[in-house]
């Protein structure tokens, strides 16, 4: 049997021939091997990965290694971008390693109440893609929402205001962890409801057409929503329809404590668009650049030819599913295994190497992330309460 680490950071048939070689000179390994008829098939040598938190991590050096011949295009396409924004992209993604910390934090005090989400390990996604866009553009995402409503520019202040349920908040206290909100910044939420925000966002990327704004849309969702009815019938429509709409699959491998393995036929999501005809791209979700490169691609595709694309994602959630989440479905091997390709610590070794940025440059953005979080806290708590009144407004049923 494969397991999910063995293929993690590649397409799966770049994994399948890494997977392949290694099974050659390792007969212990259960191997994936080629059949008379060159198809592809699995022989089972153990009973290894059959159930959570059993697994091998020989292959997940494989995959580092292919890693380190790749990371060259993470150095090369860094001299192609103005340094300005990239130390903008660097900030972003601490700003969100800091932030999500503190609501960890506080959260343990009792200060944030309900569920609560962490994007942390995920930084490189929502930075990668939605640093790509134009302000206008517009970004619909799930319940995983504090750091990529930072990134479209809602103020660290009023989004933990809103963690807070304090009047201060984005969405005035009324929407909690999971349902941030901006029209001013063409941040379209924060849904609960796993799947939901795909056919709203396809209605998004509609509207723009319709409207012939120009706007591209971003739809975030995990993987774990790929196995609901809409994933399905909104692609088919955004293809048939060409709409704008760029749909990004963050495959962190967990639907809460379901693993991806256990819950899907294939690995594959990406090619689950060519059901539809419609444009994918497996991307490195530890690799900010390789985020940003496909999505640039992805944004041509929807603003030239209003065409539709999926992109899938991967990363890693080093967090729970949630702050209430007891986490005994993996090893914390397991997680430290990933850990290794912190997506935050390779951007910042890139920088250094790239010579764009040095150690004060790194040590002034950690100090503006750290203070921004700090002012943020202060905020939250000197923040009020909504009045009782604000129960009857903004409110549609
Ligand atoms: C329709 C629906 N079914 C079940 C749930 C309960 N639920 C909340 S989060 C979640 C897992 C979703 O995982 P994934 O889509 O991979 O996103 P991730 O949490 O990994 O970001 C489930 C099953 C829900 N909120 N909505
Ligand atoms: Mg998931």
């Amino acid at each position: 049997m494969l397991l999910r680490h063995d293929f993690y950071f590649q397409p799966i048939s770049a994994a399948e021939d890494l997977i392949l070689a290694k099974t050659a000179t390792s007969p212990k390994k259960e191997a994936l091997t080629k059949n008379g008829t060159g198809t592809r098939t699995k022989t089972t040598a153990s009973k290894t990965g059959e159930t959570n938190g059993d697994h091998d991590f020989a292959l997940v050096e494989l995959a580092k290694a292919e890693y380190a011949k790749r990371r060259k295009s993470q150095l090369d396409s860094i001299k192609t971008i103005d340094k300005k924004l990239l130390r903008e992209m660097l900030y972003m993604m601490v700003l969100g390693r800091r932030f999500e910390e503190k609501c960890a934090e506080v959260y343990r005090m009792g200060k944030i109440g309900g569920f609560c989400h962490l994007y942390i390990g995920q930084e490189a996604i929502g930075v990668g893609s939605m640093m790509a866009l134009k302000p206008t553009d517009m970004v619909i995402t799930s319940y995983r929402d504090h750091v990529q409503a930072m990134i479209k520019g809602i103020s660290p202040e009023s989004v933990l205001a809103e963690l807070y349920g304090k009047a201060g908040g984005c969405v005035k206290g009324k929407g909690g962890s999971m349902h941030m909100f901006s029209k001013e910044h063409e941040f379209y939420g924060g849904h609960g409801i796993v799947g939901g925000q795909i056919g709203v966002g396809t209605g998004m990327a509609y509207a723009a057409k319709y409207k012939q704004s120009g706007q591209v849309v971003l739809c975030f969702f995990g993987e774990a929503a790929v196995n609901q009815g809409i994933f399905h019938e909104s692609l088919n429509m955004a293809q048939l329809w060409k709409l704008p709409c760029i749909y990004i699959c963050e495959n962190n491998q967990y639907g809460m404590g379901t693993s991806q393995e256990r819950a899907m036929s294939t690995r594959n999501i990406a090619k689950k668009a060519e059901a539809f005809e419609m444009a994918n791209e497996f991307v490195d979700g530890m690799d900010v650049m390789a985020v940003r490169e496909a999505t640039l691609r992805a944004i041509e595709r929807a603003r030239k030819d209003s065409s539709p694309t999926l992109l899938e994602i991967r990363a890693y959630r080093f967090m729970g599913h949630s702050m209430s989440d007891p986490g005994n479905y993996r090893t914390r091997d397991e997680i430290k295994k990933y850990q290794e390709r912190d997506p935050v610590v390779l951007f910042k070794d890139s920088l250094k190497e790239s010579k764009v940025l040095g150690d004060k440059d790194f040590e002034k953005i950690e100090s503006e992330a750290v203070a921004a979080v700090d002012r943020a806290v202060k905020f939250a708590d000197e923040s009020p309460f909504p009045q009782k009144s604000e129960l009857f407004t903004d409110v549609f049923a």
